[in-house]
């Protein structure tokens, strides 16, 4: 990338004056929160000595745990110990202790945040280490259309609240807002219509690994579209909208943080009765899209109606700029396909997925947020989220709890996930990134083991996004190689496993039948041909599979396999087949 004047001008900004102001804390043997904030007076005064604490604070029921959580900005730790995780000052612990509330210090944790050694040395171009910021990340997409001009085209679904208030955002510097802009990534040569994944991140701008996994899947995608199969398809066959700053404004006062990012959670609108800044960990200016959302807006106390509140949901449903584009751009690319009535099911074809990453309480989860009811397609929903997270499941999950949030997390409204879910139908997701050593500012190192740990989730998501109820009820097709060879006048063996058997799957059942189709897969009118089980017969939950392919026939040149397999079981009249497993097949002359 190219420095120009203005990243001349951040390195300045971000490089020097933070090292320099980095040293203070360290001279002033206050330990505490050092924060670049210390360059600025206020903000100096406002951490001073203080320490951040992070605090159990144990609640009797889950009514009280859920009115704590607004109140207090709980943490999205688990809440199954009997408390809420909660990040304060010393001042916070005192009034909270005073009020009768059980409140403890976690002295190993209070450690982890505040620890010095974890502050990365800042980058002239990125923050934190190598973590992207806004304007980067936006020029890698332009890179990858650049790239790919066929496959990725950058789409601007709209404008922050910055640019559509010009002048009003001031803070950490005076700017005038972003675009918001979605990589769409498909081979524009194949016609659609085709099945949407929708990836969207950094809705939370603090939570920063976020978009870092965002851009990587863009990558997996993009980059491995020649040496990846399920890459190859799933771009040639599907609509994949990635979008890494869903509140890019609120990223760009985090950046601003540098040696230690600005806890700025919520967008930048501060028109609605709250102006606190630098953010704090219990105040700060915003609205938090999360509770933003046109579902459920403001229902059953899972957000707060206080403007400086962390979970504060805005003046009106649906209210902020970035809510309004996501949700007006994904109903201009998935049908409403559910019912108005909350025990309304979606059909088992619907159609679509939606994916919203978060950080850091290692968890998957499904709708409703609201209400501790199940929603009616709960059974599909679960598991989905099951396969999310089976690491013995094909592409392998990332092992974190599944679950509806009021049960394990706290009672949410006005979520994305419920949203998704509530409004059109879809199978939509919260996914929580594990918290590493940083909480919500893991050392960059950690973004490799996170992306690894989580690319199998993402893959699976992207897979069944053309009808997600319908192909979870089906196995995996796992074990089989990535590239065959075969010659125009030999054959080749095709060889992998069909398998039900993952941790957790709901819809466990013999193999019944495996198949796979050569350059046009099944739903584009493809002709299967069917696999043999390699024991003899189809009687098993696991099935080792395969087939004879023949060179005969087929243009030299590379091909692509789509194979799959299905279970004993229909279901509303459709078989299970689960989802393709791409191979790369290579006909020399
Ligand atoms: O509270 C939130 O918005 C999410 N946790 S976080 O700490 N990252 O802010 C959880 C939202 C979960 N909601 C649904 N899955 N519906
Ligand atoms: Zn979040």
């Amino acid at each position: 990338m190219k420095k120009n004047q203005n990243k001349q001008f951040a390195f300045l900004l971000k490089a020097f004056i933070p090292a320099f102001l980095a040293l203070l804390p360290l001279l002033a043997a206050g330990g505490g929160m050092s924060t670049s904030a210390k360059a600025s007076p206020p903000e100096a005064k406002a951490s001073g000595s203080a320490e951040t604490l992070v605090l159990r604070v144990y609640f009797k029921d889950n009514a009280e745990r859920d009115r704590l959580a607004v109140e207090l900005t709980a943490e999205e730790a688990a809440t199954t110990g009997g408390y809420l995780t909660v990040l304060s000052d010393r001042a916070g612990y005192d009034s909270m202790a005073a009020r009768g509330l059980k409140v403890e210090i976690d002295q190993a944790e209070t450690r982890v945040y505040n620890d010095l050694s974890r502050k990365a040395q800042v980058d002239p171009e990125t923050f934190f280490g190598s973590y992207r910021t806004v304007e980067e990340n936006y020029a890698y997409m332009d890179s990858l259309v650049a790239a790919y001009p066929t496959l990725a085209e950058k789409v601007d679904i709209g404008d922050t609240w910055c640019k559509t208030h010009p002048g009003s955002c001031t803070q950490p510097n005076s700017y005038n807002g972003y675009d918001m802009y979605v990589l769409h990534i498909t081979n524009r040569s194949i016609a659609g219509p085709k099945p949407v994944f929708w990836f969207e991140t950094g809705i939370h701008s603090r939570e920063i690994a976020s978009p870092e996994m965002a851009t990587r899947f863009m990558s997996q995608m993009l980059d491995q579209y020649n040496t990846n199969p399920d890459s190859r398809w799933l771009v040639d066959w599907h609509d994949i909208w990635v979008m890494p700053h869903v509140n890019p404004d609120g990223h760009h006062v985090v950046e601003n943080g540098s040696s230690t990012p600005r806890t700025q959670r919520k967008n930048a609108d501060k028109n609605d009765g709250c102006t606190a800044y630098p953010p704090t960990n219990s105040s700060q200016f915003g609205t938090d899209l999360n509770r933003n959302f046109p579902f459920k807006w403001a229902c059953c106390g899972g957000s707060s109606g206080t403007p400086c509140n962390l979970t504060y949901r805005g003046p009106s449903s649906g209210s902020e700029e970035e809510t309004a584009a996501v949700a007006n751009k994904i109903r201009s690319l998935i049908p409403d396909q559910r019912g108005s009535s909350d025990t309304s099911a979606a059909p088992i074809t619907t159609t679509g997925i939606y994916q919203s990453l978060h950080t850091y309480a290692a968890l998957n989860l499904y709708a409703w947020g609201w209400t501790t009811s199940a929603p009616p397609n709960v059974t599909d929903l679960a598991n989905i989220g099951k396969h999310m997270k089976a690491t013995n499941a094909f592409p392998a999950g990332n092992n974190y709890t599944t679950c509806q949030p009021p049960s394990c997390l706290y009672a949410v409204d006005g979520d994305s996930a419920d949203w998704g879910y509530g409004e059109r139908g879809i199978p939509s997701y919260t996914t929580e990134l594990r918290g590493t050593s940083g909480g919500f500012f893991p050392p960059f190192s950690d973004i490799a083991t996170l992306y690894n740990e989580n690319k199998g989730m993402l893959v699976y998501m992207a897979k069944i996004a053309r009808t997600p109820y319908l192909t979870t009820r089906g196995p995996d097709a796992d074990s089989f190689p990535t590239t065959l060879t075969v010659s125009v006048i030999g054959s080749v063996q095709l060889n992998g496993r069909i398998n039900y058997n993952w941790t957790g799957n709901s819809y466990l059942q013999n193999v019944a039948a495996a198949q796979y189709y050569i350059d046009t897969p099944p739903w584009a009118g493809g002709t299967g041909v069917a696999m043999s089980a390699t024991d003899g017969s189809f009687n098993s939950s696991t099935e080792a599979v395969r087939a004879t392919i023949s060179g005969v026939g087929l243009t030299p040149g590379r091909h692509v396999l789509f194979v799959r397999g299905r279970g004993v079981n229909s279901y509303s009249g459709f078989q299970s087949w689960g989802p393709v497993t791409g191979v790369f097949l290579d006909v020399t002359p």
